[in-house]
């Protein structure tokens, strides 16, 4: 097995979680688009669901795909949203931004009633570390995304509010209190952690 067919053995399991009826969010990245690929299957087997995507290359894929897309201007509150994440730690804190969609990916994350993130078990880790070559690009908003090298995060909670008082920092990539439910795929399976 690849780490590909981890992610969409994640992304399979999420869809269980999906109901007729229901408003979403749709993730960003690699897995995301698992997600999103298995949606429109069922979407064209019939399943009535409007969906939030928080990029504009997720918009595409949904749109391409034929799933009904809104903004949060036209639905405010989500049901639930399914996302991919660069790490998850035990307590469901997670790193999120790699695909450069992290603002939107926060707000409608925030406006959903439950967050599933979905991920090959690579992204499970003890503590938080966030170790890539320094980049900065422009993302959809216009904004600069800047990926800094950090080392292990031991107090996610404190380097969010650090970050958060630097003027001029739009948003981080740390998640914290956002994702309820982690379901990671490896060698042994599928396995799903609740937020302590
Ligand atoms: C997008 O901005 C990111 O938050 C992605 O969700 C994250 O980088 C995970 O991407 P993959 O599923 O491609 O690993």
């Amino acid at each position: 097995m690849t780490a590909d067919s981890y992610k969409r053995a994640a992304a399979a399991r999420a869809i269980d979680f999906v109901r007729s009826g229901m408003r979403l969010g749709l993730g960003t990245g690699s897995t995301a688009q698992h997600f999103v690929e298995l949606l429109a299957e069922r979407v064209r087997a019939g399943l009535d669901v409007i969906a939030v995507p928080t990029s504009e290359a997720t918009r595409a894929q949904a749109t391409r795909l034929g799933i009904a897309l809104a903004t949060l201007d036209d639905v405010p509150e989500l049901d639930l949203t399914v996302d991919g994440a660069d790490e998850i730690g035990p307590d469901l804190t997670l790193i999120k931004g790699g695909g450069g969609a992290l603002l939107r990916e926060k707000i409608v994350a925030a406006a959903s009633a439950r967050m599933i993130v979905i991920a090959d078990e690579s992204k499970w880790v003890d503590v938080l570390r966030r170790d890539r070559n320094g980049h900065a690009f422009v993302t959809d908003g216009g904004h600069w995304l800047l990926d800094a090298q950090l080392g292990r995060i031991a107090d996610p909670p404190a380097l969010a509010r650090n970050l958060a008082a630097v003027p001029g920092v739009m948003e981080h990539g740390l998640f914290i209190g956002l994702a309820q439910t982690a379901i990671l795929a490896g060698r042994d399976g599928v396995r799903l952690v609740e937020r302590p």
